[in-house]
Order: C-alpha cells, then structure tokens, then sequence
C-alpha cells in the first residue's frame, strides 16, 4: 500500500478506527502487524480487500507489454553456500515444505517443475516506485500444499530466502490463490538467479517486496509469534 493510501485510511478511520478494528476481528480480519502507528487504516484496508477482494486476480499483461529490461533490484546472494549451488546448477537445492502440514516434504528444483505449470504476465510492483511486467511460470502455491496436505488449523503460510535470512509470511486467502506460484521461469527461460533464481514465491496481488528471491522453506502454520511481521512495511501489501 502506497503511504499516501495509508495516510488517507487512517484518516477516514480516525475516531471509528477501533469500532472498525472490533468488526475486523469478529471476521478474523486483523492483519498481524496491527498495532503499529497506522494499526486501524491498515485493519481497514486489509479487511475491506479480505471481504471485498479475497478471489480477485491481479491484472494479467498481454506478450507485447512484457518490459524489454526488467529491473532486477540487488545483487544475488555471494556467500560461499549459494555460489556453490550456483555452480552445480542448483542441483542440490531444496525447497522445504513442513509445519502444519501431514506430510513434510523437500523438493529439489526438478521435483517443482514436474507439477503441473501455471503461467502469468504480471506486474512486479517496488513499493520504491518501480515495476516491471514478465512472465513467470511455476507451480501454484496450492498445488504444493494440498499435496502435502493443509491441516485444517491453518492460517497463515511463512516463506523463506537464503538472502540474508529473509522471512515473509501471507495468509491462506492469498497462499492458496491460484496466481501465487512458486516460481521457476521467467520470460521462458530458467527463472535467472538475478530474479531470484532457481525458485521465488510470486504474489502478484502484494507489492515487490513481498515476493521473496531464492526460495528454500515453506512453513505452514497458525501463528506468526515465531516470526513477526517487519514493521519497516505493512504486512499486508495488497494492490
Ligand atoms: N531474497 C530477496 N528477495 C527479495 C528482495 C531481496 O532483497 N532479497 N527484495 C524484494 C523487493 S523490496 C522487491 S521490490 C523485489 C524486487 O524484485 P526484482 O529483483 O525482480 O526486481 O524483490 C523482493 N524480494
Ligand atoms: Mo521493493
């Protein structure tokens, strides 16, 4: 969410924002990272789209509008563990599925592209004021997690990056929508290591930083205490 929509949320809110806040919770509509200083706009916000929203895709992108020079923000990882990945063709890589799950699994790379592929022409959108269109391919998220079988107390699902211990976390409205994938390919090519390569979690209907690079684990779970959301931005970062 872009500070000036945050600014003008929690000014409509004001004085109501605790009433709307009560109303929220009854629908297990509190975003995690709710008592931060904009803790009401952003419970507004994020229950207006829960409600509203919570089947909605985000804009698909025809071939000609894929950008001719996406934008990949940062340098990839450069200690030692992921150059030697890099090195063998991320053969060795594995992505690990556990938490409230009833089978825990750890996919290598091939093990993810042989689920069915899903493709999408969206936009990554920075929260800096950046975007860029491509298309990535993968396997939906829910694909992954109903072959591993979601416990029916689940709430949320924490992803996580080798990039410096990065940890983000979605709720299962946005885990199990069909254009979160867990992707492989951008632009019809091997997903480059640039762009999070060998796998990055998508979600193209939250901002950029929200879609982690270098994708290793995958926790489902029914609580965030373990791993907070961030206060540097919302949680919740619907488009
Ligand atoms: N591992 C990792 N994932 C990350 C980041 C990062 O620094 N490291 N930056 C995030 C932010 S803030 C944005 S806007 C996008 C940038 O994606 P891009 O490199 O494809 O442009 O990646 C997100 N995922
Ligand atoms: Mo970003």
């Amino acid at each position: 969410m872009t500070s000036r929509r945050k600014l003008i949320a929690t000014a409509a809110v004001g004085a109501t924002g605790i009433a709307a806040a009560k109303i929220a919770d009854s629908y297990g509509l509190i975003p995690p990272d709710y008592k931060g200083p904009y803790g009401a706009g952003d419970t507004l916000t994020y229950a207006a789209q829960r409600l509203l929203a919570s089947g909605s895709p985000a804009r698909e992108f025809t071939r000609a509008q894929i950008s001719k020079k996406p934008h990949a923000h940062k340098a990839p990882p450069q200690d030692a563990a992921f150059l030697a990945h890099q090195a063998n063709g991320f053969a060795n890589w594995r992505l690990a599925v556990d938490g409230l799950v009833a089978r825990p699994v750890s996919l290598s790379v091939a093990d993810v592209k042989a689920y069915p592929v899903s493709s999408q022409i969206t936009q990554l959108i920075c929260e800096e004021g950046w975007s860029y269109v491509a298309e990535w391919t993968g396997v939906p998220l829910s694909l992954i997690l109903e072959h591993a079988g979601i416990q029916p107390n689940a709430k949320y699902v924490v992803y996580f990056s080798s990039q410096n211990r990065r940890v983000d976390s979605i709720d299962m409205a946005d885990a199990l929508h069909p254009q979160t994938l867990v992707t492989h390919a951008m632009n019809g090519a091997d997903l480059p290591v640039p762009f999070g390569g060998p796998l990055r979690l998508r979600v193209p209907r939250q901002l950029g930083y929200k879609n982690l690079k270098f994708l290793n684990r995958i926790l489902v779970t029914d609580s965030l205490e373990a791993y907070p959301p961030k206060s540097k931005y919302a949680w919740y970062a619907g488009i």
